[in-house]
């Protein structure tokens, strides 16, 4: 159906903001078909529906480009834990941590987990976003990984929202091969891909680069099955440790490198050449007391494109807000409000290798977000509001 929304001040996140006051979109058959203020209106628009944005700033959907919201049970006492002294990784290596989801997830029927994920997908939808990245990586075996990633297609059939999947099998060592990630990326990892692939069930490949995880080596090996496969890759990269992960994911083409709090000036360098864009976490970063903060000025001065995402999982970032991740983005990492938003609409677009929305241009999807500010940087400074109105979903007005 066509709409013309009328009453908006725009921002088209074309070139920074670029505001339009008393702007106007026309669009049919879920894409944008122009954008720009009321009175340049073209007179072919003039006769389709209208529908009154009442003022309301209008911005692209937002888009979640990192998330695991696929997951069973919950890390609430490992949250207790580390507040009487426990580290991430301390817990991590006792056995605890990554794999008491796995135990979890491996334990929950397929319909358990698309329930629970559908409501964190709520929550983040509540947020703004039309577009959410779902990673696999707490199943840890063939059948799990399959699991995890039908569940996230499943979540795009009964919400107004498009679902990325990422295959992650590289995220952990279960117990039954610990000492032995060699075999485990032989034995379940990569044969996990080569499945969920033939299935259509994958849409880009990332693995976890840290010492608690995969070595740089072994990621390698998976992303050359990636590019057999013409898979896009992304990394989580330099979280804990400077294990040269960005310039590993650059080589490849990398889409992101996520995390990067210890990311060097190799991995900028690497990064710029390659076009892979940094993806920011803060609530990974704020719920682990990191000291260390992404080199945020380097990037920037280096022109490496920053989005940002929530990282919901149940670990280290239990967090399903987007403009709470935008308010730490600038509060803790000094970003500005036009970089955060950027990031979580036109940078994050990139950071999933989608060209078709993450701005209001011609062309692109109809996937808008109404909210009640007057100016953009309302949606970075509040803290733990929603100020969203409502949406545009496909050309469509959905609550
Ligand atoms: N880095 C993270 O922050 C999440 N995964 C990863 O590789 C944490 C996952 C978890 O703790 O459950
Ligand atoms: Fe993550």
């Amino acid at each position: 159906m066509a709409l013309l929304l009328t009453n908006a001040t725009l921002a088209t996140m074309t070139g920074g903001y670029g505001l339009v006051p008393g702007g106007a979109v026309a669009m049919d058959e879920g894409r944008i078909l122009w954008a720009g203020p009321m009175a340049a209106l073209p007179s072919e628009y003039a006769t389709l529906p209208r529908h009154s944005a009442e003022g309301c700033l209008v911005t692209p959907a937002l888009i979640d480009c990192h998330t695991h919201i696929v997951f069973g049970g919950h890390r609430a006492v490992e949250f207790e834990m580390r507040l009487q002294g426990a580290t991430y990784e301390g817990v991590a290596r006792a056995g605890g941590g990554i794999l008491s989801t796995v135990t979890a997830t491996r334990a929950a029927s397929e319909e358990e987990l698309l329930q629970s994920a559908l409501a964190r997908a709520d929550q983040i939808i509540a947020g703004g976003a039309a577009t959410i990245e779902v990673k696999s990586g707490y199943g840890l075996t063939v059948a799990d990984e399959m699991k995890m990633l039908r569940v996230a297609r499943r979540i795009a059939d009964s919400r107004a929202v498009s679902v990325r999947t990422t295959h992650l099998a590289a995220h952990a060592i279960p117990p039954e091969f610990k000492g032995r990630a060699d075999a485990y990326m032989d034995e379940v990892a990569i044969p996990s891909l080569r499945a969920a692939y033939a299935e259509g069930l994958v849409d880009a490949v990332d693995a976890f680069c840290e010492g608690i995880a995969f070595s740089p080596a072994q990621v390698e090996r998976l992303f050359l099955v990636a590019q057999e496969f013409g898979l896009p890759v992304k990394l989580h990269a330099e979280q804990l440790s400077d294990l040269k992960g960005a310039v590993l994911a650059a080589r490849f083409n990398a889409l992101s490198a996520d995390h990067l709090e210890y990311l060097g000036a190799d991995g900028i360098a690497a990064m710029v050449t390659h076009g892979t864009v940094a993806v920011i976490l803060p609530g990974a970063f704020y719920t682990l007391r990191e000291t260390q903060a992404p080199p945020i000025a380097a990037l920037r001065a280096a022109g490496v494109p920053i989005a940002l995402a929530t990282d919901c999982n149940p670990g280290s970032s239990p967090m399903t807000s987007l403009p709470l991740t935008m308010n730490m983005a600038c509060t803790l990492f000094r970003m500005t409000p036009e970089e955060a938003l950027m990031g979580v609409t036109a940078q994050a677009a990139r950071a999933l290798g989608l060209s078709d929305r993450g701005r209001i241009a011609p062309g692109l999807r109809a996937d808008l977000c109404l909210w009640q500010a007057e100016h953009p940087a309302e949606l970075s400074y509040r803290i733990g509001a929603t100020a969203l109105h409502s949406r545009i979903f496909g050309g469509q007005l959905v609550a």
